[in-house]
């Protein structure tokens, strides 16, 4: 019989990378279990938002992520602030055919960092079913998550290929973390 699990926390976390990489896609695929791929391309313009719970393995627990999913647009940049503030972790995403994306979770890395502090983060890799495309390899994306503290995800949201991973990974840093149990919308912690 199914474990029922009760939601212990409800960390802000927030899905940030350059435009296109598959934000929305990993998002939504998590989000409804595999479901729900988008077709056609949609510009997120600012924000959108969702929520899920995820259970933590070998507890009654769970952590309710409220997924922020910010645009990439730069022409949304002056909002990025508002969007980010009180983020309890990040999901960093990055496409694998084009490597100044991967350049650009650094780049958001650092930023986020000056106003979160040490916020738990996970590196995703996505677009892996573009094989003979890729112009960044496996290595080379985990090497720089480690650099970063982070964990590093392999993921094809077309696929549904470990979508949930990432998010799993992170609902389980921020439950052992002890993370989020003020909600989302609280002041930043500035560790
Ligand atoms: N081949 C492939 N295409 C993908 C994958 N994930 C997303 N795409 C495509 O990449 C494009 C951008 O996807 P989105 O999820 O809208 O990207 P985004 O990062 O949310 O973009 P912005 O909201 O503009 O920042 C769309 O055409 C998707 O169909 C994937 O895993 N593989
Ligand atoms: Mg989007």
């Amino acid at each position: 019989m199914a474990t029922a699990h009760t939601v212990t926390s409800r960390p802000k976390v927030i899905v940030m990378g350059d435009v296109a990489v598959g934000k929305s896609a990993l998002t939504q695929m998590f989000h409804s279990n595999g479901q729900r791929f988008p077709k056609t391309y949609n510009m997120t313009c600012g924000v959108d938002f969702c929520a899920k719970a995820v259970n933590i393995p070998d507890t009654d627990a769970a952590v309710e992520l409220f997924i922020f999913d910010i645009g990439g647009q730069s022409i949304f940049e002056e909002m990025v602030p508002a969007h980010v503030e009180g983020a309890k972790g990040v999901v960093l995403v990055y496409d694998v055919t084009r490597g100044h994306t991967l350049e650009r979770c650094v780049d958001l890395y650092h930023r986020l960092t000056e106003d979160l502090g040490n916020v738990p983060g996970v590196l995703v890799a996505n677009k892996v079913d573009l094989r003979e495309r890729a112009v960044v390899n496996r290595q080379q994306g985990a090497q720089l998550a480690g650099q970063l503290g982070m964990e590093h995800f392999e993921c094809s949201a077309i696929d549904g290929y470990e979508c949930d991973a990432p998010f799993a990974a992170l609902a389980k840093m921020l439950h052992g973390s002890g993370g989020g149990d003020d909600g989302p919308g609280s002041p930043m912690s500035m560790s």
